[in-house]
């Protein structure tokens, strides 16, 4: 027998603009609409998070500084926190986004709460596992918080096989794929004016501009097209190889070109301006951007290594390459690119895709439905 009175739900993640958090935020806005008091937990208020619901809050993790600390011990802190808000709130489920540290303090938060009940539920989003979670420095603690979870989720088949395979444990999981709301990522609307300035086809790269990311790919492939057609590349994002990039692309003389427009908050608006997006990561376990993009009718190409082949239908809704075969990523962003019918095709296949396989509503039932089965 499951009830269904509402939950009180705290969801940890980091606030930046990696998509592990964007799906923690937005996974918080869906409960909170379907009436879960939910918490989001964090060191700052993560980007998309903005609220007028009454049952969605934000806490924010108190940290200290003390001249001891090399390090600042953040997950005794996250665990302080998610305690008293178990404590203050009675929360019934706490759910970690990102392993690293994110599980291991909500186990620490459990122990401390005993003989009050705290499930933790750990969803795995990628990186955690495949470039963190596994180094020496962390493998142990890693391994240790996800057997002791009492659910585990991955974004992708792809990240479960990695999961069982790199950190050898045997215990079951649940693959609950990322989603998107198609009423806020839609194609764009032909009878608004276009956001840039000419009518030459954009290449478009949203990214933490992360070496797994691979920019400097897209700015190779976007050299060659050139050679081809006039075109224009629009790079969305920041982080740490963006100075290397903006380096590359004066190095090319490319810089007419190449629009470096930083961090954005409304993505869902410039996105569908689009006629292609490009993201040939070196492997990603999911790939939000590739899913925000079919939504908004925009064919993507993107890697295919690990997860995005769950995404993305190779020649269907748009391409998936080696991340070093730029030769065939120039070639299918011609195809997209010179041939207009194949870029409206692909992009209506890609949304009808979208929707059919990771619509917001059919994945947040999945996150209810494992909610109350552990829930006290
Ligand atoms: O890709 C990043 O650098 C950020 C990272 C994160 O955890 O924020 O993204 C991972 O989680 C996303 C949300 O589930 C996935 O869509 C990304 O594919 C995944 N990144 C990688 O596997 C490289």
């Amino acid at each position: 027998f499951m009830s269904d009175r509402p939950l009180r739900i705290g969801i940890v993640c980091y606030p930046s603009s990696g998509g592990s958090g964007i799906v923690a935020t937005d996974l918080a806005l869906a409960l909170a609409r379907g009436g879960d008091q939910v918490t989001l937990i964090s060191y700052t208020r993560p980007i998309r998070f903005r609220s007028s619901l009454p049952n969605l809050d934000f806490f924010e993790v108190q940290t200290e500084h003390y001249p001891v600390f090399h390090h600042q011990p953040y997950t005794l802190s996250l665990a302080a926190g998610i305690t008293s808000l178990a404590r203050t709130k009675g929360l019934d489920i706490v759910h970690a986004h990102y392993a690293v540290p994110h599980a291991t303090a909500a186990y620490l938060a459990k122990q401390i709460l005993a003989p009050q009940e705290l499930p933790v539920v750990t969803t795995l989003h990628g990186t955690d596992i495949t470039l963190v979670g596994t180094r020496p420095a962390f493998y142990e603690t890693t391994r240790f918080s996800i057997l002791k979870s009492d659910r585990v989720t991955t974004v992708s088949h792809w990240l479960e096989a990695e999961t069982r395979a790199k950190l050898d444990v045997d215990i079951p999981i649940q693959v609950i794929p990322n989603f998107i709301d198609g009423d806020i990522f839609k194609p764009r609307d032909s009878s608004r004016p276009r956001c840039f300035p000419d009518d030459r086809p954009i290449i478009m790269h949203i990214s933490n501009f992360r070496k797994v990311k691979n920019v400097p790919a897209v700015i190779e492939v976007f050299r060659r097209v050139r050679r081809w057609i006039p075109a224009r590349l629009v790079l969305i994002g920041h982080g740490p190889e963006r100075p290397k990039v903006i380096e590359q692309i004066r190095e090319l003389g490319l810089q007419d070109d190449v629009l470096v427009m930083g961090l954005q908050n409304s993505i869902e608006q410039i996105l569908p301006e689009a006629d292609l997006v490009l993201t040939p990561s070196e492997h990603e376990s999911f790939g939000l951007v590739a899913l925000e993009a079919l939504a908004s009718g925009v064919p993507v190409i993107t890697t295919n290594m690990g997860g995005a082949v769950e995404v993305i239908e190779d020649g269907v809704t748009g391409f998936l390459r080696d991340p070093r075969d730029l030769e065939g990523m120039t070639e299918a962003a011609l195809k997209i690119l010179k041939n207009p019918t194949v870029k409206e095709e692909m992009g209506r296949l890609g949304r009808a895709s979208a929707l059919k396989r990771f619509s917001i509503d059919t994945i947040i039932r999945q996150y209810r439905e494992l909610y109350r089965e552990i829930r006290p």
